[in-house]
């Protein structure tokens, strides 16, 4: 079994790429099984074949402890562990090739606590694992926001100890100048430092040197896969980086 944990900030796209790369494996014929992380969802946009959600409710806990949404997602994941053996016996019933585990969005409840990779490490157990990690296009579309968003690629990649893959997400409200450009980036931290040197000011300007030579060093500078969940482009090239990674096995990142 192949896990795939789809991660990234909140409303990055994370839920309908899950679905859409559901039906993109369905089609092609590869068995897929699909599990719901997010306690706090209301209605994903796919029909879960393993759910947090059956062994922990969100809206219960927030009433019963009187805490507010990170608080009840806080302790619904602390509750959810004890139940990650459930889980993974659901996961292992079923035995289809593929695993797409759809993460909560508040990445810095999910990354940062210890519940978050304690869950996917206790889920995945010996078998192979990568992360998807979602740039989304609304925030990487500018050059600062490009790097932000790779910074926190990497710190979450440290969190989870996976191969990760970078997602361009919902490449479809970019122009395709605008893609090639985030691509440019991607593969290139001279124009990156070069886009940054003429688009802003102050701290970025004063350290982006410094954290470029770093994103050099460390692999940073991948590529990113640009992918809309919406119109289902590149999928097949995402499911051949996936491929890649797992029977490959590269160590990837953003
Ligand atoms: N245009 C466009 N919109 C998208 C795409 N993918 C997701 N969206 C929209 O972005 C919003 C958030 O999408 P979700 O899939 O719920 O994102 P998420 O990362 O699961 O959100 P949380 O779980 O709340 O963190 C929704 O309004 C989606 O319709 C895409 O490829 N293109
Ligand atoms: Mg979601």
């Amino acid at each position: 079994m192949f896990f795939t944990f789809l991660v990234g900030t909140a409303g990055s796209g994370k839920s309908l790429l899950t679905s859409s790369l559901e039906k993109w494996l369905v089609e092609a014929e590869v068995s897929v099984t699909v599990v719901n992380l997010d306690p706090g969802v209301d209605d994903p946009p796919y029909t879960s074949d393993v759910d947090v959600r059956e062994y922990v409710n969100y809206g219960k806990i927030m009433q019963q402890f009187g805490l507010g949404p990170n608080g009840a997602l806080v302790a619904s994941l602390d509750m959810a562990i004890g139940h990650v053996g459930d889980l993974r016996d659901e996961i292992f019933e079923l035995g289809r090739d593929y695993v797409l585990v759809d993460c909560p969005g508040q990445m810095e409840l999910f990354a940062y606590r210890n519940s978050g990779p304690l869950m996917v490490s206790s889920l995945m157990g010996q078998d192979p694992a990568v992360s998807l990690y979602l740039l989304d296009s609304n925030i990487a579309r500018t050059p600062v926001g490009y790097l932000s968003s790779m910074l926190l690629g990497i710190s979450i990649s440290i969190r989870f100890d996976l191969p990760q893959i970078g997602i361009l997400s919902k490449s479809d409200i970019l122009m395709e100048e605008q893609i090639e450009e985030i691509l440019s980036w991607s593969s290139d931290t001279y124009l990156l430092e070069e886009a940054l040197d003429g688009s802003s000011s102050g701290l970025i300007r004063e350290y982006s040197g410094a954290i470029l030579r770093m994103l050099d060093d460390i692999g940073g500078g991948s590529a990113v896969v640009p992918v809309s969940a919406k119109v289902m482009t590149g999928i097949d090239i995402l499911y051949g980086e996936l491929q890649r990674t797992f029977l490959g096995g590269d160590n990837l990142i953003v």
